[in-house]
């Protein structure tokens, strides 16, 4: 706890509700009183999206064509790439470089993944590991499991986030034209890319307008969606801490499946510049990694970053919650 007096940018000082108004307390984040202005137009788009996902998952499961299942299951993971390889690997942290022919597919594949314009998302992420756990931190996961995975999309932003976002440099980004021309034309690009062509893609092999509708279109987005929103608010909670027990992320193997090999969230926060986003590589998770090693061997990618083991051991003996294998005595990691 700060002392007295003091102000940090993760607590704050409020007067009481009490009647010893008098007296001056600290509070963590999670108890702040916070002003919630709720944008009711996307709590209606997502309640929409989310019962016609479950539509469009019953239609998965049931009568479409097995054509039809096999695209949702591709688009899915491209799209899904588009987050995890683009956004967040390449432009959000920089930890490898990609040719034109590379960032033009990553942009088409986050096109597909409709979670705005990557400038916007890679600005928000880098808030998110600048200040995180605060309110500067967009989806602050101190606010609970709700907030941290789709509750911050259905209020508008705290104010310290539009104040202390202007300190993030976003140079990098404006400066490919690529991602100019995606946050340019986004509004005609995104809806073309994320639910036209996945809707009539599968009448190409005699599937009906709908089927593709629910279930390639709407099913595979709230899917990726809801894969993604579980790295800020489940990979924040649940789990162990083998490289940084003083910090919220956890490495949660359910999460890494989904998420394409992003659910090993205590290693990302502690390294966030490895390509990896984890330690050992986790091949039967990790499709990103599979992915940008893919890549770099035909040269579309490259100066990976990565951390030796030798530094990766000395942290987790510093800072580790214990749980990792270092230790002799856990199969954990
Ligand atoms: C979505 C994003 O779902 C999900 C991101 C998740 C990130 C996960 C990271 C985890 C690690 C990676 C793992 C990947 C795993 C993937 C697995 C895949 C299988 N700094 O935003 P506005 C200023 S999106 C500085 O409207 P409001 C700025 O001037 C879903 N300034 O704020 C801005 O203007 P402009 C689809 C900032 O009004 C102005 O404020 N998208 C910053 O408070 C207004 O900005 C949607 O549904 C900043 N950081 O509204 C849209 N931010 O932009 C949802 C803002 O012109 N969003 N400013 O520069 C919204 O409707 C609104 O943003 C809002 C807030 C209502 C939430
Ligand atoms: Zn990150
Ligand atoms: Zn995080």
């Amino acid at each position: 706890m700060p002392p007295q007096g003091q102000k940090k940018d993760s607590w704050v000082l409020y007067e009481t509700d009490a009647k010893d108004e008098d007296v001056t307390h600290h509070v963590p984040p999670s108890a702040e009183k916070r002003e919630l202005k709720i944008v009711w137009r996307n709590v209606f788009i997502f309640l929409y999206l989310h019962i016609a996902a479950l539509y469009g998952g019953y239609l998965f499961l049931t009568s479409v064509m097995w054509k039809t299942r096999i695209a949702t299951i591709i688009l899915y993971v491209i799209s899904g790439l588009g987050i995890t390889a683009g956004a967040h690997r390449l432009w959000a942290h920089k930890s490898y470089k990609a040719k034109l022919p590379l960032r033009i597919l990553l942009t088409f594949f986050n096109t597909l993944a409709f979670q705005d314009a990557v400038v916007d998302w890679a600005r928000d992420h880098r808030m998110h590991h600048k200040y995180s756990e605060t309110d500067a931190d967009p989806h602050n996961a101190t606010r609970g499991f709700f907030f941290a995975h789709v509750g911050w999309l259905l209020v508008r932003k705290h104010p310290q986030i539009k104040a202390k976002g202007k300190t993030i440099d976003l140079s990098d980004l404006w400066a490919d034209p690529v991602l100019r021309f995606q946050k340019k034309y986004y509004m005609i690009l995104m809806p073309l890319t994320c639910f036209i062509m996945p809707s009539v893609l599968p009448t190409l092999w005699g599937e009906s307008l709908w089927n593709g509708y629910f279930c390639t279109a709407i099913f595979r987005y709230v899917a990726i969606l809801n894969s993604t929103w579980l790295v800020n608010s489940a990979a924040h909670l649940w789990g162990h801490r083998p490289y940084d027990k003083n910090i919220n992320p956890v490495e949660i193997k359910a999460v890494c499946a989904a998420a394409l090999g992003e659910g090993f969230h205590n290693y990302h926060h502690t390294f966030p510049w490895d390509y990896k986003t984890a330690e050992l590589g986790h091949y039967s998770f990790n499709i990103t990694k599979l992915f940008i090693d893919a890549m770099a061997s035909i040269g579309w990618a490259y100066d990976l970053k990565t951390v030796s083991p030798d530094v990766i051991e000395k942290r987790v003996k510093r800072t580790g919650d214990g749980s990792h294998s270092v230790w002799g005595w856990s199969d954990q990691y």
